[in-house]
């Protein structure tokens, strides 16, 4: 059961403002059926620190995920979740930028549980839709990476014995784990290399399937969502909201028929 010994950090970055992606409603969203996203290649050196600084990501085309709850039509919630791709020659950058009333994350042992938490994550398959590859942070840098099997009767088989060297680092505009205050959001910038999947020669026009998910605990428990366990207290349950892309897709994010498609420009 994880504990409180770990230091609360507190960081008041403004994140979510310059750099990042702006809000919601100062941007309308993309159409709904947006199922194809294009990854810009590098202007400039990258540092994976969370900060979204560099000169290329400003010309990274901005997708927003959906609000998707399972059971009804998918509806667009308040936009909450930005995303941004790039790439070079070694890696494939991804930039989550998140609203976030209350950020939590405790687990930080690589390949914990970190889905249960506060978490972003893409997946992508190079070759064949179902085998794919997972990457996943949560709100406090913890990685977790996988590769997936989904078979025909909806069981998604994963293998976090796999190891793909990829990195992230996170910013928290607000305080982890305080549900005494109210916080802002957070970012993830993300380097996957393409070594870690078996891609070694991307090339502009290159494309894979693949989905970009974001699970969020609310501040309080709302009317819909998902019922989970928290890790903070694994005796009571709180609903997560889990956004996905593409927009318009009913079905499970790990279905691999839903993916969308991931092109190299
Ligand atoms: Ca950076
Ligand atoms: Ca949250």
């Amino acid at each position: 059961m994880p504990s409180l010994k770990f230091p609360l950090v507190l960081l008041t970055l403004g994140l979510l403002g310059a750099g990042c992606c702006t809000h919601p409603h100062a941007r309308p969203p993309p159409p709904m059926d947006q199922g194809l996203m294009v990854a810009s290649r590098t202007l400039d050196s990258m540092a994976v620190d969370g900060q979204l600084s560099e000169p290329s990501w400003d010309l990274a085309t901005p997708y927003f995920l959906n609000y998707y709850d399972g059971t009804s039509d998918v509806r667009m919630r308040e936009v909450k979740t930005c995303v941004r791709l790039l790439w070079d020659d070694c890696f494939l950058y991804v930039a989550f930028s998140c609203r976030d009333q209350e950020v939590f994350g405790y687990l930080t042992e690589a390949d914990s549980a970190v889905y249960w938490e506060d978490c972003v994550e893409l997946v992508i398959a190079p070759e064949k839709i179902t085998d794919y590859y997972e990457f996943t942070a949560n709100a406090r840098g913890t990685l977790y990476d996988a590769v997936n099997h989904f078979d025909h009767v909806n069981e998604l088989h994963s293998d976090p014995g796999y190891h793909g060297g990829f990195k992230a680092a996170v910013r928290i505009d607000g305080t982890l784990n305080n549900p005494a205050d109210e916080d802002h959001g957070w970012v993830v910038e993300m380097a996957v290399p393409w070594s870690g999947f078996d891609v070694r020669h991307p090339a502009p026009g290159r494309q894979f399937r693949g989905n970009f998910l974001r699970f969020d605990y609310p501040r309080a428990p709302g009317e819909t969502g998902f019922l989970c366990r928290r890790m903070d207290n694994p005796r009571s349950a709180a609903y997560v909201f889990l956004s996905r892309w593409p927009t318009h897709v009913k079905q499970w994010p790990h279905t691999p028929e839903t993916f969308g498609t991931i092109q190299l420009r």
